[in-house]
């Protein structure tokens, strides 16, 4: 790859202009990629979100966005929408993401750029591919198309965190949350697994908690309604064998409109789930069970190899249940012990290679969250804090480094403390207002 010539924004003073137009304007225009990037939310992945539009004058001629994975990239969709003729040699085109220079499901962009023969292009971030990564920016301005880039860059990237992860630690995304109480529990220890009878939700006698299949509900209204937005923007919704047993949550997506519910992930190493068609039927999305052959004894491998795992539950007549038998020790992890601390990355690589899933949220339980922290492969942390709540004893909330959280907005009466990988720069940074206490 050659030098790659363009205008770097960040060293632009904020008073200049390039192509006419202020940096402000600029990034007024990037501003608008983001907005419409948005669009392909839960729809895209493992592909970034992308938007782009042209500008002429100051003025926007057209609008393009990755839309669904397979489908047109934002900067082909902007110039479908535009008709075969047309000359942009005066025109600005801003896209979110570095134009691709390579045959992928479509053919470059960057290609497609130079055809149309647009004067110049403004770019918010490079691609972290390493079959794009400078190639497209590089492509076009050996062709004479003037370059600026780093366009509210970091915002651009944040975007798409999880396709930074995927690109660079060549594995699945995972953001974590959970619920705690003021004094740092996520959940009573004694717990039953028999539904209220008269209603599903019901007040505890003693302390006024509110009880859901046996479980104290932490968090309010607020913070449920965004974590559902959270979850329609994940591939899959992963937990631990013992929360799907005792809790169990549906894992789906309600009050907002999404095109497919996310897959549920149940690690279940020694196959010791309920998955009866009542439990397999709590949603219509597909429920994997990850379980390590190497674990179960010869009736159970024999049953999980030659039976394929199906029909090992009545629920295989709905065609939703899948059971993934990962020889984890084959895979070149120490386990063998249903240790999961060495299995996660080999499970994260595999979801992410074999199954493509870009990002998935890790919900619970406590232990299974620590495996994750623990070995470093948690992107996202998501902590919804009811400060109110005091339960004094139970199980406690995973252990981290608290320093590195910030506070976000607050989500009704709960708190919201967050943390995200910062994955190309020096440092681990975070987003939010306050440092924790
Ligand atoms: C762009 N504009 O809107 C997107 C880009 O398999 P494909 O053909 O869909 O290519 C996927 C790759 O293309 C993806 O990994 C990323 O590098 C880039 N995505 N590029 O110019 C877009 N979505
Ligand atoms: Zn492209």
């Amino acid at each position: 790859m050659g030098e790659i010539d363009f205008t770097d924004f960040g060293e632009m003073a904020e008073d200049s202009l390039w192509c006419g137009l202020s940096k402000e304007a600029h990034r007024g225009n990037m501003s608008l990629c983001l907005e419409l990037a948005e669009r392909g939310r839960g729809r895209v992945s493992p592909n970034p979100m992308v938007g782009a539009v042209l500008v002429r004058d100051g003025v926007v001629l057209a609008e393009g966005w990755h839309a669904y994975f397979g489908g047109a990239h934002a900067e082909r969709m902007l110039f479908e929408s535009l008709g075969d003729a047309g000359d942009y040699s005066d025109c600005i085109l801003y896209v979110s993401l570095e134009p691709c220079a390579h045959f992928g499901k479509t053919p470059p962009c960057a290609n497609l750029i130079l055809e149309k023969g647009v004067g110049a292009v403004v770019i918010g971030v490079l691609d972290p591919n390493p079959m794009v990564s400078g190639r497209g920016a590089a492509l076009l301005s050996a062709a004479g198309v003037a370059v600026l880039e780093g366009v509210l860059e970091a915002e651009c990237q944040q975007l798409n965190g999880s396709f930074w992860v995927n690109q660079i630690l060549g594995r699945t995304a995972v953001v974590a949350k959970w619920a705690e109480t003021g004094d740092g529990f996520i959940g009573r220890i004694e717990r039953t697994t028999t539904r209220p009878s008269s209603s599903e939700n019901r007040l505890n006698a003693h302390n006024d908690q509110v009880v859901q299949n046996g479980r104290v509900l932490i968090s309010g209204k607020e913070a449920g309604l965004w974590v559902h937005n959270l979850r329609a923007g994940v591939d899959a919704i992963l937990v631990g064998v013992n929360t799907w047993n005792l809790d169990k949550p549906t894992l789906n997506v309600r009050g907002i409109e999404v095109s497919k519910q996310p897959i549920r992930i149940v690690l279940d190493q020694r196959l010791r789930g309920d998955y009866s068609a009542e439990s397999v039927d709590r949603s219509d999305a597909p429920l994997w069970v990850i379980y390590d052959l190497n674990l179960l004894d010869g009736d159970e491998a024999m049953c999980a190899r030659e039976l394929q795992f199906l029909s090992l539950s009545e629920a295989s007549i709905s065609g939703k249940l899948v059971g993934w038998g990962l020889e984890l020790t084959e895979l070149g992890s120490a386990s063998g012990h249903g240790d999961l601390s060495n299995t996660v990355e080999i499970i994260l690589q595999w979801l992410y290679e074999a199954q493509g899933l870009g990002v998935i949220l890790v919900e619970g339980g406590a232990s299974i969250l620590q495996s994750f922290l623990d070995v470093d492969c948690v992107d996202d942390i998501h902590i919804l804090r009811n400060s109110q709540m005091h339960l004094g004893t139970g199980i406690k909330s995973p252990n981290l480094d608290r320093v590195i959280l910030r506070r976000g907005q607050d989500l009704g009466a709960d708190e919201h403390w967050v943390w995200h990988r910062k994955i190309g720069g020096d440092s681990i940074e975070a987003e939010g207002g306050d440092r924790a206490k």
